[in-house]
């Protein structure tokens, strides 16, 4: 069929008539699932390919679709039914005092699977932050150069700029991709006191902003020494701060060598700034390079915390001496929390939520 909404519809309407039904969310994907074709985590990569927008969010959809994710979980769940087997002559011949395992090789196990959960979850935050986009806001005092900023690195102009003091007075929130990774730009009224109501209520919402910030990008104008106001703020440490010394086209800037110099006008320092942007937001994920599997949803930690804790308390048994077989129920646990995240075997209420989420046709 050519494109045009009302052939479409018409044909449309004309094949559901003749007995055809629409296919719902994430249909043909769930049925590969159900079929054993694909597990739950490529399902979710299916639908994070469709939402990526920054390039960093391609890669590790397409690394999770090809079971790079899956392959780890696997592997680490291998680890503790290696685990399970070490312990099985303790459980078989309680009253012996010692199996043919030393308990130290028990020990090292425990060690080498809680290392490697925990290994895969420090990739959690960035991870779910790379799903969601990194939320960098930008700060300063009113007409430091702000929305000048935000729009130079966004390449058009979304918020209004003017000479006048206290122009922006809601958040103004856009999309952006800095280095390949994605993020959720802010920008924000200037932190002032003022009488105006309206943007008494604008520098509130900057606050919120600020309190939930990635990353925080500081607004003070090149060649101006910073007063008090600004020089606390640098150091409240909510969020990691990035210095953009602004309009230096203006004047020359002394400023220290961590502050990074620009100008909206000439795009001078626009890269350098993206540079320090990924690199707060995602230095793990940018510094390992090459695709490593990451944990991207909550989902997961929560599974992965799950198993830590089980493998934690099976090693607590062994130390308080607890029966083998009570002390392995933990490993258990840990085994199964690992095959919830690959999805091994997904009770319907499960995949009813991964598949809301989905678009129709995929
Ligand atoms: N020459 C020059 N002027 C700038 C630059 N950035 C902002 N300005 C001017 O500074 C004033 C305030 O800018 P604006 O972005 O609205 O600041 P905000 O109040 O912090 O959002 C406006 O008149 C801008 O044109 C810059 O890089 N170079
Ligand atoms: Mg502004």
């Amino acid at each position: 069929m050519h494109g045009g909404l009302l052939v479409c519809g018409e044909v449309l309407a004309a094949l559901l008539a003749s007995g055809a039904r629409q296919a719902a969310p994430g249909e043909f994907t769930r049925r590969a699932v159900r079929h054993g074709k694909m597990d739950l985590l490529q399902a979710e990569a299916v639908a994070d390919l469709v939402d990526a927008t920054a390039p960093a969010q391609r890669r590790a959809a397409v690394d999770q679709l090809d079971r790079g994710l899956s392959r780890r979980i696997g592997a680490l769940r291998e680890q503790v039914l290696e685990l399970e087997a070490l312990i099985s002559y303790d459980i078989d011949f309680p009253e012996e005092d010692s199996g043919p395992v030393p308990a130290s090789r028990v020990e090292a196990s425990v060690e080498a699977v809680d290392d490697a959960i925990g290994a895969l979850l420090g990739t959690a935050l960035e991870g779910e932050r790379l799903r969601d986009g990194a939320l960098a806001v930008i700060a300063g005092r009113p007409n430091s150069g702000k929305s000048s900023l935000f729009n130079a690195l966004l390449g058009r102009e979304r918020a209004i700029v003017t000479d006048i003091p206290g122009t922006t007075r809601d958040a103004i929130e856009a999309p952006a991709t800095c280095n390949g990774f994605p993020f959720r730009l802010i920008d924000t009224a200037g932190l002032r006191p003022s009488s105006d109501a309206v943007e008494r209520i604008g520098v509130e919402v900057s606050r919120r902003y600020l309190a939930a910030a990635d990353v925080i990008v500081f607004c003070v104008e090149a060649g101006r020494t910073l007063g008090p106001d600004e020089e606390a703020f640098l150091t409240d440490g909510a969020a990691p701060v990035v210095v953009a010394r602004t309009k230096s086209d203006l004047a020359v800037s002394a400023a220290p060598s961590d502050h990074i110099v620009t100008s909206a006008v000439t795009g001078v320092g626009l890269d350098a700034l993206r540079d320090a942007l990924a690199a707060h937001a995602f230095g793990q994920l940018s510094s390992r390079g090459s695709v490593e599997p990451v944990l991207t949803r909550e989902r997961h930690r929560l599974a992965l915390e799950r198993a830590r804790d089980e493998v934690r308390a099976f090693r607590e048994a062994r130390r308080t001496a607890i029966d083998a077989a009570v002390a392995a129920t933990h490993l258990r646990a840990a085994v199964s929390a690992l095959e919830d995240v690959i999805g091994l075997v997904t009770s319907d209420d499960v995949l009813d939520r991964v598949f809301a989420a989905f678009c129709v046709g995929k």
